[in-house]
């Protein structure tokens, strides 16, 4: 064989993106699962000298695809067996003051044993990995993943042993042009197996997924379907949702997929009334339990209409960063209590979850905690938009996201995009993504985060041409703060080219938390507290506006921030300090959420 010929092979046999991995499993904390969270052995690896050789090609070998303690020539340079070790979940950033900047590979580590079980299939699943992820289980590559906020999982029954079982992950957080995100945000890329890590066993055919949700613009008809997986997909599956006497049976077709509806009267989920149902699945020995709530979102016009009726989102848009006083990657379902209680205390309805899909204990605290939520892709700044591959990334990130949460009655936006600019290649590109969101989830609305522009000096207009394909529009302006002094916003008048709500999807500015000094002083709570009085008495004044997230409910951090005693490296615009202060602006938002909410509109 030809060395050309050889090359061809071996390059059609390396996996590409994640289209290698098992179509997701959905509602994993309802699974039979084997925890593998908690300390990882670990190597830095700046280099890649455990992926590529001398040549920089993939080595054939890799230092760490068979690494066993007992391989002892793995060990010459490269090793596992130290006390090296990284906490999963979490970011490497906050804990090794040495990967604090790093950017780059760090190969993770860890054994386990599992007791099998015949007829059974096991599934490894990562609740995200910041960015790039290649796993090996026993020595041998099991799927790649590329997308640092949603999940993956890929079978490994075969691989499998009772004792001593080892799992190696690449990870790899360069930033890169092509990636989504790009190379520049503004936010913090914290690196690692950042969610939680499971084996999950299920029987030879299980349920992989489902819909349940009140069909579109109904308030009493819950449709949705259920999709087998294995090898004996035509089969029966009840649905049962005991509180509503609600007892289905269905048969899946040949590919695995039933369809149901049923017409009840629900109890409708509402921030108000946060009503979540039980919903059983079963097929043969597989069972699979959910706690879904129902209700129904839509626009009329400029309104979004919750259950039917007229709402204001009283919103505030949060990071997903840790709400404890060293920062880092939330990730647990105790991180989301804390930061969804901080939007309660400010009386929000509504968060916007920036700028990336959060972990799933933030959704389902969520749904239990009576919030609406937006939810959204990476796809910011400065995408690049002709590229396939980037395309396909983003795709990829989309549906992974929609298909872990579809069924959370909090979401009510899937978000395509933030701040993007506005050119030809951008809305093919954008128009794909609504239209793959569409199809996956039918049920809720379509929004971006876009820009307006000036008509003249007094006149705001938002008609980005995407507008014309999405349900409602997100607009981010920075008036008092990127744009001129907060009085600014006093002479400012909006026009809207469509007929749609708009949501202000950002708007604020920074202060140091106890930093004082007179309205005009920027950097002080005065100065924070006075951009939001003067911008939240223009959009009183404009009809369509429909909801308000400002920017942000907490300090973050970022590396674009490097103003020295006062940013330090965390952008400031939070209503929240990176110590949990609330800062000035943080009670004028409340107290104008208070009235908003007595006003009911
Ligand atoms: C924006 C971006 C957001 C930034 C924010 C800021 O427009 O959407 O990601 O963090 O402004 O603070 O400048």
């Amino acid at each position: 064989m030809s060395l050309r010929y050889f090359l061809l092979i071996a390059f059609l046999l390396i996996p590409i993106g994640s289209t290698y991995s098992s179509e997701l499993i959905v509602n994993v904390e309802g699974r039979h699962v084997q925890s593998l969270n908690g300390k990882w052995n670990i190597i830095i690896d700046p280099y890649e000298n455990g992926y590529f050789d001398y040549r920089y090609q993939p080595s054939k070998y890799g230092y760490f695809r068979n690494v066993k303690p007992t391989n002892k020539w793995d060990l010459i340079e490269y090793s596992f067996d130290s006390d090296r070790l990284l906490s999963v979940p979490g970011d490497w950033n906050t804990q090794d003051e040495q990967l604090f900047l790093y950017e780059g590979t760090i190969w993770y580590h860890k054994s386990f044993d599992v007791p099998l079980k015949p007829e059974h299939r096991y599934f490894l699943c990562f609740g995200a990995v910041n960015y790039k992820a290649h796993v090996y289980v026993n020595g041998e590559l099991v799927g790649e993943h590329e997308g640092g906020f949603t999940p993956f999982n890929f079978e490994v029954t075969r691989l499998l042993q009772e004792k001593d079982n080892f799992v190696i992950v690449k990870v790899d957080n360069k930033r890169f042009r092509e990636a989504v995100p790009t190379l520049n945000t503004d936010w913090y890329n914290y690196g690692g197996i950042t969610r939680d890590v499971v084996l999950i066993e299920v029987m030879a055919t299980y349920i992989r997924d489902y819909f349940v949700q009140l069909e579109n613009g109904s308030q009493n008809k819950i449709a949705g379907w259920v999709q087998l997986d294995g090898t004996d997909k035509a089969r029966q599956v009840v649905l049962e949702i005991p509180e509503l006497n609600v007892r289905k049976e269905l048969v899946t077709d040949d590919a695995g997929l039933a369809r149901f509806s049923v017409r009840k009267e629900v109890n409708l989920w509402s921030p108000e009334n946060p009503k979540l149902y039980e919903v059983v699945l079963r097929s043969g020995e597989d069972v699979v339990k959910d706690r879904i709530g129902f209700r129904c979102i839509e626009t009329r016009g400029t309104d979004i209409l919750l259950n039917g009726e007229p709402v204001f989102l009283r919103g505030i848009c949060i990071h997903e960063e840790a709400p404890q006083r060293n920062g880092g990657r939330a990730y647990s379902a105790e991180h989301a209590r804390v930061l969804l209680e901080w939007a309660k205390e400010l009386n929000c309805n509504f968060v916007r979850l920036a700028h990336y899909p959060h972990n799933e204990a933030m959704i389902r605290a969520a749904d239990e905690m009576g919030l609406l939520v937006w939810s959204e892709i990476p796809v910011y700044w400065t995408i690049l938009w002709e590229n396939e591959a980037t395309f396909l990334n983003a795709r990829n990130q989309l549906t992974e996201m929609i298909t872990r949460d579809r069924n959370r009655a909090s979401i009510i936006l899937w978000s395509m995009a933030n701040e993007t600019p506005v050119e030809e290649q951008r809305l093919v590109f954008l128009k794909k993504l609504a239209a793959t969101a569409r199809e996956l989830d039918g049920t809720r609305l379509i929004t971006a985060a876009m820009e307006r522009h000036y008509v003249d000096e007094h006149t705001q207009l938002i008609d980005d041409p995407f507008g014309e394909f999405v349900d409602v529009l997100g607009c981010n302006q920075y008036l008092g703060w990127y744009d001129g002094l907060p009085e600014k916003a006093d002479r400012m008048v909006w026009q809207n080219r469509y007929d749609k709500p708009v949501i202000i999807s950002e708007m604020g500015g920074g202060a140091l938390f106890g930093y004082h000094g007179d309205e005009l002083t920027r950097w002080t709570e005065e100065f924070q507290e006075s951009v939001y009085r003067h911008n939240l008495d223009m959009l009183d004044e404009v009809e369509f506006v429909k909801g308000l997230s400002p920017w942000i409910l907490k300090d973050f951090r970022s590396p674009r921030r490097p103003l020295p005693r006062i940013q330090e490296f965390w952008n400031r615009k939070g209503l929240v300090s990176d110590q949990g202060d609330r800062k000035k602006a943080f009670y004028l938002l409340q107290d104008y959420y208070e009235n908003k909410m007595q006003s009911k509109n």
